[in-house]
C-alpha cells in the first residue's frame, strides 16, 4: 500500500465533507450543543494557542456525533471594542473594514481546523441585525427598571479616555493598556445586576462547572451576613451606620473609620483637622478602588470628633482612612484592632487602644504582636457576653443588637451594578433619547436597530463624551413620546453586551421578528458543554448567567441557566512559559505545521502536550511523534485490513481494553492520556500482526475510536475498508468487561513486607492455591514461625514469619 500522505488525504476529505456534511439534524436524533467562546477577530490571526480549544471542542462534538447526537456547534464574532477602535485611530481605517478582513482571515485560518462548524449559524456582534437584539435587551430592561443613569465616580482609564468596570482594571491598571486607573464623576448607564445577585449566588449549586469557577462566581457576589450598628457621634446630632460582620466584637471597637468620601467626612473636621482632612480627601480622590484595597502601608487622618460605642458608652476616636471604601457595606466602619489584620495595623501606626474581646483559652494576651482573628474562642473584656463562645456570639448578636435598638441584622454584596456606558465609537449604541420633557426615552422598539453613524475622527472626546457627541445631524432628534427636539444618547456600551447572549442567537440567527423563536429555544437551547479559556471565569460567565435569567423572566427563553457544564483549557504558553504575543515574537502559527504535518497531527498533537486543563509549554519537535504515530497507524490497517484474520481471546482482549480505555479517558477530558492511549495501543496491535495479524473488526472499531481526533485520516482508512457511509455515521463502539478480564496474573510475594519474588496464577485462583504457590516460591526463605499469611487479590502475598 501507498504511505501515508496527509496532504492528498485531508484535501480530499475536506472538500467531501463540504459537499457531504457529516452532522445533519434529521429532526429525529436529540441535540448537543457545544460551544466554543467565540474568538475576538485580532489582527494578529491564530497561534497554536487559540487551536486547542477549538481542537478540545470539536473532539467533544464529534464523539457526540458518534454517539448519536445532532450536534450544535456554532462559531461566530465578538466584534466591538478597543483593539479595532485602536486600530481605526491610529491608521485611520475603519474600525469595520479592518474588522471584515480580520475575521476573513481568521475565519480561513479556523477552517483548517477542519472542525464541523454550521457557518449557516454564523453570528457576529458588530452586524445591525445581530446588535438589534442587544439593544432590544437594554430597552426591555430600561423598561423593567433594570436600566438606569446615576452620576457616580468611575474607574477612568486617562489613556484609553473612558469609563471601565471594576472588572477591567486588574491591579490598579487598565486591563486594555496598561495605564494607571484613576477616578471621574461622570454620568452612566448602569446594569442593575444586583438584583439578581441572590439568584446567581443559589443556581451555581446546578451548574456542572468547575468547583474553582464556581467558587470564584461565588466570592464575586461575596454575600456576607452581618448586622448595622448605629455610633453616635459625641455632641453632635450625627449618627454613623457601620456594616459589620462580626458584631461578637462591638465591646472591642476602639475607633472608627469613614471613608474619604463619606457624607460626613469633611464635617467632622474640627478647626484644628481641617485643612489635613480636606488634603486626605483630595489624595484619595486620585486614587483607583483598587489600589485602595491593596495591601500597603495604611494611610489616615484623624477627624477631631468622636464616637459613642453604644454597646458600653465609650468614646472613640474618628478617622478617615482609604482602605476603607465608599460603595461597599455602609463605607464606614468600627474597628476592632485585636481581632481585624487591617485594623491592628492602623491602630499600630496610629496608637489607638487594642482591646482583646475574644481569647483562646479564655486568657488575655499580654502584648499582641498580631489580631487573633479566629471566629471562635471566649469572649473577654465584653461585659454581659463575657464567658460567650464567639462562633456562637456572632450568630446571636444581630439579634440582640436589634432588640437594644442600636442596629439591625443585615446581608451585604461585593457585586456592585454594571457600568454599563462606554465613551467610544465602536460598540452598540445605546438606545435611549435624552428629551427636555420626557426624560430619558428608550427608542421605540420596532426602530431598531439604531444603527452605529459613520464618524471621521474616532479618538474619544476626552472630555467623556463619545465620539458620536460630535455628530450633529445623528444626536439632534425627535422625542420618540412628545415629538419635541431631543437628543441622543452618545454612550455605547461595554464588549460585553453582545457575548452577554450570542449564545442564543445562533441556533435562529436569520429571525427578523424575534431575538429567537421560542419554539427553536426550546428544541435546542440551552448549551450543554461551553468551551473556553479560564480568563472568563468571572465576567463574562456571570454577565450571560444575568442576561439568561433575565430573557427567562420575560419569557424569551424558557430556562435560567446558559450553560449547564464547563470546560476551561489551560494555555499555550512559548519557551519558559510566557504568553505567546506578537509582541513578544514568540506566536507559533499552526499554517506551516497543517502543511508539514497536517490537520490530523496538529490535531493530536494539540491535546498531547498536557492535560488540557492546564497550562503547556509549546515544544514544536514533539509533533513529529504524533505524525510517525498516525503514519505506522495508517500501515497497520492498510497491512492488516484485507487479511481475513480471525480474532482470538487475545485480540478480543486488547480490543476491548482499547475501546474501555480510550471511551473512559474521554470521558474524563483526560485528553493527553487518549493520545498516548492509541501511540501504545498501536504498538500492540502491530506486533500482534507481525505474529498473527490483526482482524478487520478491531481494526474497524480502533479507526471508529480515532475519528473524533483525527477525522482526516479516520475517514479515509474507513473508505478503504470497504464502507461506503462515512465513519461519522457509525456509533461509538462499546466494550465487554468479560472480554476485557486477564487469564493470568503476575503478583508479588513478599516476607515481612519485603520483596522475595514474584508469580504467576490464574486470575480468578482461589486463595489457598495462591498461598501454596508462594510457599512453593520462597522455598526455605521460609524458615522461621509463620505468624500470618495475607493475600491482596490479584497483587500481594505477604508471610509474616518470626
Ligand atoms: C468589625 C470587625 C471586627 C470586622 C473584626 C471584621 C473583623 P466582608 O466579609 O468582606 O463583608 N468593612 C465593612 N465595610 C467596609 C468598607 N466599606 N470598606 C472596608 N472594609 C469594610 O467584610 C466585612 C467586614 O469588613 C466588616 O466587619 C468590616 O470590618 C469591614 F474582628 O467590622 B468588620
Ligand atoms: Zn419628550
Amino acid at each position: 500500500a501507498t504511505p501515508y500522505n496527509h496532504k492528498a488525504i485531508e484535501q480530499k476529505w475536506r472538500k467531501h465533507w463540504q459537499e457531504h456534511p457529516v452532522n445533519v439534524n434529521d429532526g429525529k436524533k436529540p441535540k448537543y450543543y457545544c460551544l466554543d467562546m467565540f474568538p475576538y477577530p485580532s489582527g494578529s490571526g491564530l497561534h497554536v494557542g487559540h487551536w486547542r480549544g477549538y481542537v478540545i471542542s470539536d473532539v467533544w462534538s464529534r464523539y457526540k456525533l458518534l454517539n448519536g447526537y445532532y450536534v450544535i456547534h456554532p462559531m461566530g464574532w465578538d466584534a466591538f471594542g478597543l483593539p479595532a477602535e485602536n486600530y481605526a485611530i491610529k491608521m485611520g481605517t475603519h474600525p469595520r473594514i479592518s474588522t471584515e478582513a480580520n475575521i476573513k482571515n481568521i475565519k480561513r485560518q479556523i477552517n483548517e481546523i477542519s472542525a464541523i462548524y454550521d457557518w449557516d449559524m454564523e453570528v457576529n456582534t458588530t452586524d445591525p441585525e445581530f446588535y438589534k437584539w442587544t439593544q432590544w435587551i437594554f430597552v426591555k430592561m430600561f423598561k423593567k427598571g433594570l436600566a438606569y443613569e446615576k452620576q457616580m465616580p468611575i474607574n477612568w482609564c486617562p489613556s484609553c479616555k473612558t469609563g471601565l468596570a471594576n472588572e477591567e482594571v486588574v491591579n490598579g491598571k487598565c486591563e486594555r493598556c496598561g495605564a494607571d486607573v484613576t477616578k471621574k464623576n461622570l454620568r452612566q448607564w448602569m446594569l442593575k445586576i444586583t438584583a439578581y445577585a441572590d439568584r446567581l449566588l443559589a443556581d451555581l449549586d446546578k451548574l456542572d462547572w468547575p468547583e474553582k469557577v464556581k467558587k470564584m462566581q461565588a466570592e464575586w457576589i461575596g454575600k456576607s451576613h452581618g448586622a448595622e450598628v448605629n455610633f453616635k457621634v459625641d455632641g453632635r446630632d450625627d449618627e454613623i451606620t457601620v456594616y459589620t460582620t462580626r458584631p461578637d466584637t462591638l465591646h472591642g471597637a476602639t475607633f472608627m473609620v469613614l471613608a474619604p468620601e463619606h457624607e460626613l467626612a469633611k464635617e467632622l473636621a474640627t478647626d484644628e483637622t481641617r485643612e489635613a482632612v480636606e488634603e486626605y480627601i483630595y489624595q484619595a480622590s486620585l486614587k483607583s478602588s483598587v489600589d485602595r484595597m491593596q495591601d500597603k502601608e495604611k494611610t489616615g487622618v484623624f477627624t477631631g470628633s468622636y464616637a459613642i460605642n453604644p454597646i458600653n458608652g465609650a468614646k472613640v476616636p474618628i478617622w478617615l482612612s482609604d482602605y476603607v471604601l465608599a460603595d461597599y457595606g455602609t463605607g464606614a466602619i468600627m474597628c476592632v484592632p485585636a481581632h481585624d489584620d487591617r485594623d491592628f495595623e492602623f491602630a499600630k501606626k496610629f496608637n489607638i487602644p487594642i482591646i482583646q474581646v475574644i481569647a483562646k483559652d479564655g486568657k488575655e494576651i499580654e502584648n499582641m504582636e498580631e489580631a487573633y482573628t479566629e471566629a471562635s474562642g471566649i469572649m473577654i473584656n465584653s461585659g454581659d457576653w463575657n464567658g460567650k463562645e464567639s462562633s456562637e456570639l456572632k450568630e446571636e448578636a444581630p439579634k440582640i443588637i436589634e432588640e437594644m435598638g442600636i442596629g439591625k441584622k443585615t446581608t451585604n454584596y461585593k457585586l456592585r451594578d454594571w457600568v454599563f456606558s462606554r465613551q467610544r465609537y465602536w460598540g452598540e449604541p445605546i438606545p435611549i433619547v435624552h428629551c427636555p420633557d420626557c426624560g430619558a426615552v428608550p427608542v421605540p422598539e420596532e426602530e431598531l436597530p439604531l444603527t452605529l453613524p459613520e464618524v471621521e475622527k474616532y479618538e474619544p472626546t476626552g472630555t467623556g463624551e463619545s465620539p458620536l457627541a460630535d455628530i450633529e445631524e445623528w444626536v439632534n432628534c425627535k422625542c420618540p413620546v412628545c415629538g419635541k427636539d431631543a437628543k441622543r444618547e452618545t454612550n455605547t456600551m461595554p464588549q460585553w453586551a453582545g457575548s452577554s447572549w450570542y449564545f442564543l442567537r445562533y441556533i435562529d440567527n436569520k429571525n427578523n421578528e424575534e431575538l429567537v423563536s421560542r419554539e427553536k429555544a426550546d428544541k435546542y437551547l440551552p448549551v450543554d458543554m461551553y468551551i473556553g479559556g479560564v480568563e472568563h471565569a468571572v465576567l463574562h460567565l456571570l454577565y450571560s448567567r444575568f442576561y439568561t435569567k433575565f430573557l427567562c423572566d420575560i419569557g424569551v427563553i424558557d430556562f435560567d441557566e446558559p450553560f449547564h457544564k464547563l470546560f476551561n483549557q489551560g494555555m499555550i504558553t512559548g519557551k519558559n512559559g510566557i504568553k505567546m504575543s506578537k509582541s513578544k515574537g514568540n506566536v507559533v502559527s499552526p499554517d506551516d505545521l497543517v502543511r508539514d504535518y497536517g490537520c490530523d497531527s496538529l490535531r493530536m498533537y494539540e491535546l498531547f502536550v498536557g492535560p488540557p486543563e492546564l497550562d503547556a509549554e509549546w515544544d514544536e519537535s514533539g509533533i513529529d511523534g504524533v505524525h510517525r504515530f498516525l503514519t505506522r497507524f495508517y500501515k497497520l490497517v492498510m497491512d492488516q485490513k484485507d487479511k481475513g484474520v480471525k480474532a482470538d481471546k487475545e485480540l478480543l482482549k486488547v480490543r476491548h481494553k482499547l475501546i474501555y480505555d480510550i471511551t473512559t479517558r474521554l470521558n474524563n477530558f483526560s485528553l493527553n492520556t487518549v493520545v498516548s492511549g492509541f501511540m501504545e495501543y498501536t504498538n500492540t496491535l502491530t506486533a500482534m500482526a507481525k505474529k498473527d495479524g490483526v482482524d478487520k473488526e478491531t481494526l474497524e472499531d480502533a479507526v471508529v475510536l480515532l475519528a473524533p481526533f483525527a477525522p482526516h485520516i479516520a475517514e479515509e482508512l474507513w473508505e478503504a475498508m470497504g464502507h461506503e457511509d462515512s465513519v461519522f455515521a457509525e456509533t461509538w463502539p462499546t466494550y465487554d468487561e468479560e472480554a476485557m478480564k486477564e487469564d493470568e496474573v503476575e503478583i508479588v510475594v513478599q516476607i515481612n513486607g519485603k520483596v522475595k519474588g514474584k508469580l504467576v496464577i490464574a486470575a480468578e485462583e482461589d486463595k489457598d492455591s495462591v498461598l501454596a504457590k508462594a510457599k512453593e516460591v520462597l522455598g526455605d526463605k521460609l524458615n522461621g514461625n509463620i505468624v500470618k499469611e495475607i493475600y491482596v487479590p490479584g497483587r500481594i502475598v505477604n508471610i509474616v514469619q518470626k
